[in-house]
């Protein structure tokens, strides 16, 4: 006979074990670090009541360490780390650690797990003290997890070039959202433009302002290639990717010529080039938009040239680009 005590012990293990096998089980991150401790993947846990997984309320960072002759390096450690903190800052949400300590913990994390190279996601939010939207009460956590992550769209967006749809939701308008902050809230809407492109059969969505120009990707910046000068869209609403800046330098550094507009999506589909820029992404060649092939149809020639010298900066082997390296083991 189980008693009423025990049934309710024994449905609670099994809720235990299916809010588990929904957890977190297809990534595995080996080590995290948590509000200043590194500790095993299953240990860094937070409560279902914490204010940023009801209102959003967290703020994050994507960076990769790449393989070098010299062991692993995080590229841009420092750009991404004082974004992290520009983001808390538009969030008011005062964060319990330096910079230089997120610096550490981004190094040690990697360190520790070993990973030749990986993705790199810290993540600081609003933690569990009392409900409600306003999130002054809470305390601020943060974490800092890594994973391999391989191509963001897929090998095929890369080798074919990736096939996007500009999507019906609207890239947030600067007086609605802060697209300056990486906040979690806001990839609501990337994630909504995602669902729609994903589900469609495409790669990616191409995002609009309030206004139609062309916003960004969902996870991406956007550039393009027209009569040799190679355009990139500018800041406006967007994240300003720290992708973007290094792919503008090397671009330069090419001798190509390269300009900041505003564009509009009709303006891409007569494109020589497209390409889109982000960390996860790297670059990724555009093939077509909106049932419109894009110059060739396929990843264009100066794409790929700039995919692979951004490569070859993330992976020290172009040396004029060696100070946007942090070495993991020094
Ligand atoms: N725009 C958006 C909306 C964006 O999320 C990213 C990065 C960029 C532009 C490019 O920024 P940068 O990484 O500094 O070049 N997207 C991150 C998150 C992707 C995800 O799926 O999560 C990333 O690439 O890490």
């Amino acid at each position: 006979m189980t008693t009423a005590a025990e049934a309710v012990a024994a449905s609670n293990a099994k809720a235990v074990v299916k809010a588990s096998a929904g957890g977190d089980q297809g990534i595995d991150a080996g080590l995290i670090w948590f509000n200043g401790k590194i500790v095993p993947q299953e240990e860094a846990q937070v409560s279902v009541l914490t204010h940023a997984l009801h209102y959003g309320t967290s703020v994050f960072e994507g960076i990769r360490a790449y393989s070098t002759s010299r062991g692993p390096a995080i590229f841009r450690l420092h750009e991404h780390t004082q974004r992290l903190f520009d983001s808390a800052l538009i969030l008011r949400m005062p964060v319990p650690f330096s910079q230089d300590e997120v610096n550490r913990a981004i190094l040690d994390t990697v360190r520790v797990n070993n990973w030749p190279a990986c993705y790199v996601r810290p993540l600081i939010w609003r933690g569990g003290q009392t409900l409600g939207v306003n999130p002054l009460p809470c305390p601020v956590q943060a974490m800092v997890a890594t994973w391999e992550w391989g191509a963001y769209l897929g090998d095929d967006a890369i080798n074919k070039g990736a096939r996007l749809i500009t999507s019906a939701w609207v890239r947030l308008p600067a007086n609605a959202m802060p697209g300056k902050a990486k906040a979690g809230g806001n990839y609501v809407n990337s994630v909504l433009a995602r669902m729609d492109a994903v589900s469609a059969g495409f790669d990616e969505a191409l995002l609009l302002d309030q206004s139609g120009f062309v916003a960004e990707g969902t996870g991406e910046n956007i550039f393009f290639l027209k009569k040799g000068v190679l355009h990139v869209i500018s800041h406006s609403v967007n994240l300003e990717g720290i992708t973007r800046a290094s792919v503008m330098q090397i671009a330069r550094d090419m001798g190509l010529e390269v300009q900041e507009v505003m564009a509009t999506r009709d303006q891409l589909y007569a494109a020589e080039e497209i390409f889109m820029t982000g960390t996860a992404a790297e670059v990724t060649p555009v093939s077509e938009i909106d049932y419109r092939p894009i110059g060739s149809g396929k990843a264009g020639p100066i794409s790929l040239d700039l995919r692979q010298r951004y490569l070859k900066a993330v992976t020290g082997q172009d040396t004029r680009y060696e100070h946007w390296l942090t070495y993991v083991n020094v």
